[in-house]
């Protein structure tokens, strides 16, 4: 079983993200996502959805034309693991060039 992150090792990575709140009531983080159009949408989501496959760790995510959502959190382990950290990571870098607000 994977190890859940301490809330000590939680905020510490936490900090070194950009944007990512924690969810009410779940031990889990999220961020949105605006993009110019639903283009730049779905190759950003493209990209993270690659990535997504290699690690084999996969987000909760709900787009809307421009705007995405994405929540994560390791299922095998019901909270918040270095998984999600990498995978965070990834995502901020995939998400700067494109995003608009
Ligand atoms: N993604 C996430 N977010 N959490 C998991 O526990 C998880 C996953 N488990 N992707 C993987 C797939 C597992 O179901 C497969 C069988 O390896």
């Amino acid at each position: 079983m994977i190890h859940k992150l301490t809330s000590e090792e939680r905020s510490t990575q936490l900090a070194q993200l950009h944007g990512w709140v924690a969810v009410a009531g779940r031990d889990a983080i999220q961020r949105h996502f605006k993009f110019a159009d639903f283009n730049e949408a779905f190759g950003f989501m493209t990209r993270v959805a690659i990535k997504a496959q290699e690690m084999d760790h996969h987000p909760e995510w709900f787009n809307v034309y421009n705007k995405v959502e994405i929540t994560l959190s390791t299922h095998e382990a019901n909270g918040l693991t270095e998984r999600d950290i990498k995978l965070a990571r990834f995502i901020d870098q995939a998400g700067k060039d494109a995003q608009k607000g």
